[in-house]
């Protein structure tokens, strides 16, 4: 079953500690996930296989953990991919504005690579310092495909903010 596949996706996780890479990762594949070795040097790959447009795809997520003692590895997470899902924390400003910076850092190890802009913790409403409007402009401004606002916490949106990149990429390989 998962074996027959047509593509893989490589997909990471992009964006300062703490704006819930992880835990948007570990609600999309709820269970599902492979941890591997790579673990040890300080990131953390996983699988999920889902049928889009019908045809089966693999997504192989990249987390990056504890990424400033792991400098020296960034190239080999960056190598080969072809999407990430670059997040902030809705409820801290300075994570947004250090998504430019994320995207330049992927963009230099692999040009072609396609990005969403996701606003984590939008169940934190009260404690909101940027607004949707804000998100928008930002994702605009940085040619991301799209901007979303998810919770890992109740799980709004998250299928959808990796459904659509997934989607974006199946349709740029059926291009060819
Ligand atoms: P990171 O992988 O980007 O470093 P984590 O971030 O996934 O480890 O999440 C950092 C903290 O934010 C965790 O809290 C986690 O539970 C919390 N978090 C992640 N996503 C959400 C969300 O959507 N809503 C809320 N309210 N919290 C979230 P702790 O306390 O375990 O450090
Ligand atoms: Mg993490």
């Amino acid at each position: 079953m998962s074996q027959n596949y047509s593509y893989t996706f490589k997909i990471l996780l992009l964006g300062d500690g703490a704006v819930g890479k992880t835990a948007l990762v570990q609600r999309f594949v709820h269970g599902k996930f492979q941890k591997a070795y790579l673990m040890t040097i300080g990131m953390e790959p996983y699988s999920r296989y889902e049928t889009i447009d019908d045809t089966k795809v693999c997504f192989s997520l990249w987390d990056i953990a504890g990424q400033d003692r792991f400098k020296a590895m960034r190239g080999m997470f960056f190598r080969g991919a072809m999407g990430a899902l670059v997040t902030f924390d809705l409820t801290r400003r300075q994570t947004f504005e250090n998504v430019a910076n994320w995207i330049k850092e992927a963009k230099s190890e692999s040009p072609n690579s396609l990005f969403i802009l996701v606003g984590n913790k939008n169940d934190l409403e009260d404690l909101r310092e940027v607004s949707e409007e804000e998100g928008i402009a930002k994702a605009k401004e940085l040619n991301c495909i799209d901007y979303i606002e998810t919770s890992a916490l109740t799980g709004e949106n998250v299928e959808e903010a990796f459904y659509k990149i997934g989607k974006t990429l199946l349709e740029k390989k059926k291009k060819g």
